[in-house]
């Protein structure tokens, strides 16, 4: 069996594939895409995925890319060993809604701080956008609050909707070693940030910290 992961440092979505990848325990090449050498426009890397995109998966000469799709497939293609979304249906279908949740509205919220944070700050609104995102965020973590019945969301183990949650809640940290005194200390409310150390503490976690972090 031949599987090569497409990944780029500090994305989120390739983060989500390199944990569900390592929950596995599977062998795989990684491989690190630079995006300041644009090597994910490369027209070999476009053949893998046209969007020009991390992450993407290659198993066996099929090409796959789009996080989610890429996780579904995953935990589909190795059914065996530690599962990534639970057996029974009504919990899957709700793990599969808590992760659209997560890409329309939480890391809506992200990009939200983000642009006007790191990537915009000389525009004039640059400050009232940041505050609006920062209310929006405090929104989205009460709202996982309220959802985060035990330790983990998808249940009593971690799971697919905690792989594609925690590298976006991750990402706030990172903003505030870049920009420190912008994302505020009580922003996660304590069930959260009780989550967030779970998360942290995973070996998984600390093997798959985007290198450019550390
Ligand atoms: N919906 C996609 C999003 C992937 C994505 O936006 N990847 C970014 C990195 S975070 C990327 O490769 N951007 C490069 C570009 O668009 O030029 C997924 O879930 O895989």
């Amino acid at each position: 069996m031949a599987l090569t992961f497409y990944y780029g440092s500090g994305s989120p979505f390739a983060w989500r594939v390199w944990l569900a990848l390592e929950h596995k325990g599977l062998s795989y090449d990684l491989k690190v895409l630079s995006f300041d050498k644009r090597e994910h426009k490369t027209p070999d890397y476009l053949a893998i995925n046209p969007r020009g995109e991390v992450p993407a998966l290659v198993d066996d000469g099929f090409a796959i890319f789009e996080s989610n799709a890429i996780v579904e497939y995953i935990a589909e293609r190795w059914p065996e060993g530690p599962t990534l979304f639970p057996a029974d249906i009504r919990q899957r279908a709700i793990q599969r809604r808590m992760i659209r949740e997560i890409d329309n509205h939480f890391v809506e919220a992200v990009e939200h701080l983000v642009l006007p944070l790191l990537y915009q700050a000389d525009a004039p609104d640059a400050a009232e956008r940041t505050a609006k995102a920062l209310e929006e965020l405090r929104g989205e973590f009460q709202y996982w609050e309220t959802a985060l019945s035990g330790d983990w969301l998808g249940g009593a183990v971690p799971s697919a909707a905690d792989f594609t949650l925690y590298p976006s809640v991750a990402m706030l940290g990172r903003i505030e070693t870049r920009k420190p005194g912008t994302v505020p200390a009580d922003l996660i409310p304590p069930k959260m940030a009780a989550w967030e150390r779970r998360m942290r503490a995973l070996p998984i976690v600390e093997k798959t910290l985007p290198p450019h972090w550390r």
